[in-house]
């Protein structure tokens, strides 16, 4: 099987892939759309391996809280919650992939809540060895934030941004680029507070100027910005870099994908 090049793992935001800001069950084809055309123009330019993970808007986030699949297995609740929520997600998943393929990109859907296990909300096992293979034949996995089974909790929710670094780190990958509806980690919420500033570098070193962070305005179980920064900066401890961008600024993922740095916000080691 071919060698696979250099690997880049990259995560399309729930807030910017989908109605999230208004809570609606919706997706924003808009963004979808123009998304997988920088995706597949910049994967056809510069030929490198991709892993695509997308977030979960309300298509999760929605059916998650309303059958507390955070809070672990307590009753038959969850699990009619655990069907409703993965079958959500599913639906996003199809729509994400579809747009990938129709770009030209060989995109395949990839489950999960089917081969990974968690404890204690924290992935113990996950099927590399499969994804591998799929990136050595060229294919781009499409995964997703999911319910999974959690060996302590019976279930937990996988958030994309776990499943990212995990991923970025088992597979070595080479870039890890995330896109959000902001242009990357401010001091305070952007959405709130007009003076907001944006922070270009953050490591152990400075992320205690960030003085207000949390969640985006819809609903969401995994901790918003605040769980996202602290996974890439567990990921930056184990040497990988990684960037948040704004998904709404038409050009700036095919950039970044083509080796633009500084474009919003870089997660490294302190130094
Ligand atoms: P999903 O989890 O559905 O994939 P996402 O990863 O695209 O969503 P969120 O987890 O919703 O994005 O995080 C983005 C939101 O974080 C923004 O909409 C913003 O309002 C909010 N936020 C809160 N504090 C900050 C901050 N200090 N800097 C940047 N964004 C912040
Ligand atoms: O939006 C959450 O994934 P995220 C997944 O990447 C579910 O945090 C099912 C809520």
């Amino acid at each position: 099987m071919a060698k696979r090049k250099e690997l880049v793992v990259v995560k399309l935001g729930g807030s910017v892939i989908t109605l999230k800001d208004q809570n609606r069950l919706e997706i924003n084809s808009g963004n979808l759309e123009r998304l997988a055309k920088e995706i597949t123009e910049a994967w056809k330019a510069k030929g490198f391996s991709l892993v695509v993970v997308h977030g979960a808007g309300p298509f999760g986030h929605v059916p998650a809280k309303k059958y507390e699949l955070d809070k672990g297995l307590k009753g038959d609740k969850q699990v009619i919650g655990f069907s409703e929520t993965h079958a959500s997600m599913e639906r996003l998943n199809s729509r994400v992939v579809d747009a990938l393929r129709r770009k030209g990109l060989d995109a395949v859907a990839f489950q999960p809540s089917a081969g990974g296990i968690l404890r204690n909300g924290k992935l113990v096992k996950f099927p590399v060895d499969v994804l591998e293979n799929m990136l050595g034949m060229g294919l781009v996995p499409v995964a997703y934030g999911d319910v999974l089974f959690d060996e302590e909790r019976g279930v937990s929710i996988l958030s994309g941004d776990h499943l990212v670094p995990y991923l970025a780190e088992k597979l070595k990958a080479g870039r890890v680029i995330l896109v959000a509806d902001v242009g990357g980690v401010y001091n305070k919420d952007p959405k709130k507070n007009m003076d907001a500033k944006i922070m270009k570098e953050l490591s152990r070193g400075n992320v205690h100027e960030i003085k207000e962070i949390g969640s985006s305005r819809g609903v969401d179980v995994t901790g918003g910005m605040e769980k996202k920064l602290e996974e890439l900066l567990r990921l930056a401890d184990v040497g990988i870099e990684s960037e948040i961008i704004s998904g709404l600024e038409p050009g700036l993922l095919k950039r970044s994908l083509l080796g633009g740095k500084g474009l919003g916000t870089i997660i490294k080691k302190k130094t």
